[in-house]
C-alpha cells in the first residue's frame, strides 16, 4: 500500500489536484461536528473549507458516536480527505477543514471539551434519523435504550441527544455561552425535533439546565442536499491512483450542493450564508419539498428497482419503464401536496431531481437508500399518502413503493439477507410470517405501530391501493411491468 495521505506528502500530490489555500496551523476550533460520515465530509466540511480561506476562527472538531473507523483514518491523516466531485467535468480536492476527530465513547472528556468549549460557537449534526432516538411522534423516546442508559448517566451519555445536554450542563456551568445547534439530517422540522429532545432529556434529571437550553440555545431548522455515495474499496482504490498516496477518508459526491438554514440573528449562520448557505424564514418549505420529492422519489425507486433487480439509481432511471413511473409518482402524486418555498418553480426543480438521479458519473448503489427504510418511509412517503388521503388525491404509486418496501424486507427474510435498518428482527421476521398473499402480507406490516400509524393503518383507500401495489410489486419481482390500477380518487 502507498504511503498515506498527510500534512507531509500534500507536497507530492499532482500539480491539478486542488488542496488548502491557507495555512493550516494557523486554525482555531469554531465548530464542533457530530456524526463525521460521508455526507459530512463531502459537504459541510468542504463548505467550511472555503471559510478557512478568510476566516481561521471555523476550524471543525468531528465526533464519532460510534464508529471508529473514519476516526481512524482521519487521525493518520491529520484530518485531511478528498473529496471527488463526480459530474460530467470531475475534480479531485484535498480538504483541510477538519482539525482533530474524537471517539465519544474512547474519548469522553475530549468529546466534552470539544462540545463545551467557549470557542465553539457552533455544533452540527449529521447522524441519520435514527440518531435523534425519537418516537413515531417525533418526540424523544424515553423508552430507547441509549436514553435510558443517558438518564441513567447523564455524564457519561450514549446518544446524541445526551451529549448534547451534557455538552449543554457544561457550558451554563462554566459561562462558555450557548452555541447555535445545526441538524443537518432528513427530518422534517429537524431543529425543533432536536431542541424538544434535548430539552425533553435535560428537564428529567435537571429543569434548570433544561430551562436555560429552551431560553439560551438556537436550534436552526436546516435542509441539506448534495447525492453522496458511499466510499467503496474500489472508489478508495481510484483515489490511490489518481493521488498517489492512500486515503481511507476519501469521499464523492455530485456537483449539486445546497444547504438552506432557517435564518437568526447569530454569527455562526452569517459566517454560513457568506459561504454560500441560503439563510431564510421558509427553511422547512425547503425542506419539506427536498423531503418528499428527492428523498421520497429516491426510496420509492430504491425499492422498486430491487425488485426489479437494478443496482443503482442510474441503473434504475435507465429503465423507460421505472424512469416514467418515478417522475409519474413526483408529478401525479407527490408535487401536487406541495407549496412552492421562496417562489421554488416545483415542476422545474423535480426536473433537476429526475436530471440529478440520471447522472451516470455516480454509481449510487440503491442497496444503500435502502438503509435504515422503516425510518425514512414515515417521513419521506407517509406524509405524503397521509395528505393525499385527506385531499382525495392518489395514492397508487406512493402505495406501490410501499408494498415494494414490504416485499424487499420478504425477499430479505426469505433470502436470509441482513437488513440494514434498526427493526431488523421486527421486520425479518414480519417477513417469514408472508405468504404472497396481498392482504394478508400487508395486514401484517400494517401492524407495525412504529412505522404506521393507526390512522394510515386503518385508511380504507391507503389499504386497498396497498395490496394491489403489493400485487405489481410482486409482478416486478417476475419481470413484468404491470401497468397501475388508479384507485377511485
Ligand atoms: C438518500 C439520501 O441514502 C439516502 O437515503 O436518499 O442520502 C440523499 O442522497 C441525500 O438526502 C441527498 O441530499
Amino acid at each position: 500500500m502507498s504511503a498515506r495521505l498527510t500534512p507531509e506528502s500534500l507536497i507530492t500530490l499532482p500539480a491539478y489536484i486542488a488542496r488548502p489555500a491557507y495555512d493550516r496551523t494557523r486554525i482555531q476550533t469554531g465548530i464542533a461536528h457530530i456524526g463525521p460520515g460521508a455526507f459530512h465530509r463531502a459537504h459541510q466540511a468542504q463548505l467550511i473549507d472555503d471559510i478557512l480561506e478568510t476566516d481561521p476562527r471555523w476550524g471543525i472538531d468531528v465526533i464519532a458516536l460510534r464508529s471508529r473507523e473514519t476516526l481512524d483514518a482521519l487521525r493518520a491523516q491529520g484530518g485531511l480527505f478528498t473529496l471527488k466531485r463526480l459530474q460530467t467535468e470531475t475534480q479531485t480536492r484535498v480538504i483541510g477543514s477538519i482539525r482533530r476527530a474524537f471517539g465519544s465513547q474512547q474519548d469522553p472528556e475530549g468529546t466534552i471539551m470539544a462540545l463545551s468549549g467557549p470557542q465553539t460557537r457552533l455544533i452540527t449534526l449529521t447522524i441519520t434519523e435514527k440518531g435523534y432516538c425519537l418516537a413515531p411522534d417525533g418526540a424523544l423516546d424515553l423508552s430507547h435504550h441509549d436514553i435510558i442508559h443517558d438518564l441513567a448517566h447523564p455524564a457519561a451519555p450514549r446518544s446524541a441527544p445526551g451529549w448534547l445536554a451534557a455538552a449543554l450542563a457544561r457550558r451554563k456551568a462554566s459561562g462558555a455561552g450557548a452555541p447555535v445547534i445545526l441538524s443537518c439530517d432528513n427530518l422534517e422540522d429537524n431543529g425543533r425535533k432536536l431542541a424538544q429532545a434535548v430539552i425533553t432529556l435535560a428537564r428529567q434529571t435537571d429543569p434548570g439546565l433544561a430551562g436555560w437550553i429552551e431560553a439560551r440555545v438556537l436550534f436552526p431548522r436546516s435542509m441539506v442536499d448534495s447525492i453522496t455515495p458511499a466510499s467503496d474499496a474500489a472508489f478508495l482504490d481510484r483515489i490511490e491512483a489518481e493521488l498517489g498516496v492512500r486515503d481511507e477518508a476519501a469521499v464523492q459526491r455530485e456537483a449539486f450542493t445546497s444547504w438552506v438554514i432557517e435564518a437568526a440573528d447569530a454569527e455562526p449562520l452569517h459566517v454560513l450564508g457568506r459561504a454560500g448557505a441560503v439563510l431564510t424564514s421558509d427553511v422547512e418549505g425547503h425542506a419539506l419539498v427536498k423531503l418528499r420529492v428527492l428523498n421520497g422519489a429516491h426510496s420509492a425507486l430504491a425499492w422498486t428497482g430491487l425488485a426489479m433487480g437494478h443496482a443503482s439509481v442510474a441503473g434504475a432511471m435507465a429503465d423507460e419503464w421505472l424512469r416514467g413511473e418515478t417522475e409519474a409518482l413526483i408529478r401525479r402524486e407527490i408535487l401536487p401536496g406541495l407549496a412552492a418555498p421562496d417562489g421554488l418553480d416545483l415542476e422545474a426543480y423535480a426536473s433537476s431531481v429526475l436530471a440529478r438521479f440520471s447522472n451516470p458519473a455516480i454509481i449510487h448503489l440503491l442497496s444503500q437508500i435502502a438503509w435504515d427504510s422503516s425510518q425514512k418511509l414515515p417521513v419521506r412517503l407517509l406524509g405524503t399518502v397521509e395528505a393525499n388521503l385527506a385531499a382525495g388525491r392518489r395514492v397508487d404509486r406512493l402505495s406501490r413503493a410501499v408494498a415494494a418496501w414490504m416485499r424487499m424486507i420478504v425477499r430479505a427474510a426469505r433470502n436470509k439477507t441482513a437488513l440494514t435498518d434498526p427493526l431488523a428482527d421486527q421486520l425479518t421476521a414480519t417477513g417469514l410470517r408472508c405468504t404472497d398473499d396481498p392482504e394478508a402480507d400487508t395486514a401484517r406490516f400494517l401492524a407495525l405501530q412504529s412505522v404506521f400509524s393507526a390512522r394510515l393503518a386503518q385508511h380504507p383507500v391507503f389499504r386497498a391501493a396497498l395490496s394491489r401495489g403489493y400485487r405489481d410489486a410482486i409482478a416486478l419481482e417476475r419481470g413484468a411491468r404491470p401497468a397501475l390500477e388508479l384507485n377511485g380518487a
